[in-house]
């Protein structure tokens, strides 16, 4: 088996510090999150990021700026600005994350439109999916294909027919939101992808390890972080995103699967 590529999603738009008072919002703190996750063997940083009250942004300037942050401490990670920002964001808002130097290698690519919980609806029709597709196909940066259904799949294999992706495609499986996460649901998002596409996996809040696990066993990859759970275990608030990672490299050493450092993900990944 490839050695186990850990994203960490250290931040979120969603969760804030009254969920869990380490979730980061300034500068500082995304830099120390994001270099307790590197540690501990995460070697993706899968990054939203906030204005210091904690408000999400995808303001260019801040992500140049938790960017430089990042690789000061940790200078060979891959960074994976998020595009799907929060709910309610316009497109052209979403997309300034990339709008950063070095130009971004990877960049999440949400597939569908979902139910968020409450009244609130993550928007994302087919033509922003394709368009967003296009204009990473065009300044060549990798999509993970963030998929939170299986019909979410088939948005993207449709994209995929337009010819939007480049092979090999990049699957980011969160389970939780809007589809159920139980170790089922993981077999039939595997299932559902083209051959020999790579995969991650997440499950949100409870689930988070049950499917950390699942990935590891199955040959995925997994995503951890305060963006999905903020809890090391039952009742127990993680300290950091380190300890989450931790967690999880740990799992993978009982599975018997090494971590992969970022060059490693890199070629996996099949990022120039
Ligand atoms: N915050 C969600 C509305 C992504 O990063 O691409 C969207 C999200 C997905 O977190
Ligand atoms: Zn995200």
């Amino acid at each position: 088996m490839e050695k186990l590529i850990i994203t960490a999603c250290i931040c979120g738009a969603e969760v804030t510090k009254e969920h869990n008072p380490a979730v980061p919002y300034t500068i500082e703190e995304i830099a120390r999150e994001a270099k307790s996750a590197y540690d501990a063997g995460a070697s993706v940083i899968h990054l939203h990021v906030r204005w210091d009250d904690g408000t999400p942004t995808q303001d260019s300037s801040r992500f140049q700026e938790a960017i430089n942050a990042i690789l000061e401490v940790c200078p060979d990670v891959i960074i994976q600005p998020s595009t799907g920002g929060a709910v309610g964001m316009s497109d052209e808002e979403r997309l300034a994350s990339l709008n950063v130097v070095p130009k971004p290698e990877f960049a999440t690519l949400d597939c569908g439109t979902l139910n968020f919980g409450g009244d609130e609806i993550f928007v994302n029709t087919d033509n922003t999916i394709f368009n967003f597709a296009r204009i990473m196909k065009e300044r060549g940066i990798k999509p993970e294909l963030e998929v939170f259904d299986k019909g979410m799949i088939d948005i993207a294999l449709k994209a995929d027919k337009q010819g939007l992706l480049v092979h090999p495609l990049h699957f980011d499986f969160v389970l939780g939101v809007q589809m159920s996460a139980t170790l089922r649901d993981l077999v039939i998002m595997v299932g559902s992808i083209p051959h020999g596409s790579t995969w991650t996996a997440c499950g949100i809040g409870r689930y988070a390890f049950d499917i950390a696990a699942g990935a590891i066993i199955m040959g995925g990859h997994v995503r951890i972080g305060f963006e999905d759970t903020i809890y090391l275990e039952k009742g127990v608030l993680a300290k950091s995103n380190g300890e989450l990672v931790e967690k999880v490299a740990r799992l993978a050493k009982f599975f018997g699967r090494e971590i992969a450092t970022p060059d490693e993900a890199r070629r996996i990944l099949s990022i120039k």
